[in-house]
């Protein structure tokens, strides 16, 4: 997709927070520090729109970014870095379960898997849930250039072979390698 204009909208930290439903929206979820945010500024060809980081846990609101003016790119806060577990995950639930399961123009998620770690359960988790409120999704294999080509040839593969019907792209957000597949895959969507 060739992009004309892409600017950030608005944040929320709290259930009800997302702004009025308006064009069609693709989220991006996952662990934290699985690239999210890198891999919306690589689809959007703009470096630092969304504030990436080493440190797990940069992202801690829903972020809402305009695209070409009809598209909303959505970046969601990581699950799995808080300390508890227990706690993560009620912080996480409400916010982004709410948002997932409520929110009129969200047409698919992709769901952010590390290539070199491969589906873990929290995953298996958000797949399942996506499924059960009838979400499409499709996985994203990021950090692609992490690994060799064979290796990530297998990573691809393995991951195809536990997803039937869901489809798996390997991304890079340092190389750009899977930028025309992933967008194939999300504009589907539109
Ligand atoms: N080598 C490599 N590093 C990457 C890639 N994508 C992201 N990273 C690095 O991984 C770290 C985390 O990236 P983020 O995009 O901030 O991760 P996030 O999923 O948004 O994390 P939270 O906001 O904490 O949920 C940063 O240091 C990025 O530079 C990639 O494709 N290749
Ligand atoms: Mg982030």
């Amino acid at each position: 997709m060739k992009i004309t204009g892409a600017r950030f909208v608005t944040a929320t930290a709290v259930p009800g927070g997302e702004p009025s439903p308006g064009p069609p929206e693709i989220a991006l979820a996952g662990r934290s520090n699985v690239g999210k945010s890198a891999l919306l500024n690589s689809l959007l060809g703009r470096r630092g729109l969304a504030r990436t980081s080493r440190t797990p846990g940069r992202t801690r609101q829903i972020n809402f970014f305009l695209v070409n003016e009809r598209l909303l790119l959505v970046d969601l806060p990581g699950y799995g870095f808080a300390v508890g577990p227990e706690a993560e995950r009620l912080a996480w639930g409400p916010l982004v379960e709410g948002y997932l399961t409520t929110r009129p123009t969200l047409r698919g998620v992709a769901v952010l898997v590390d290539a070199r770690r491969g589906l873990e359960a929290e995953e298996g988790e958000l797949l399942e849930f996506l499924r059960s409120v009838g979400r499409p999704a499709a996985v994203v294999a990021t950090k692609l250039d992490k690994l060799g080509k064979t290796e990530a040839r297998a990573a691809l593969a393995g991951l195809a072979a536990e997803l039937p019907g869901v489809p798996v792209v390997g991304y890079s957000a340092r190389t750009v390698e899977g930028r025309v597949a992933l967008w194939r895959v999300l504009t589907a969507w539109l």
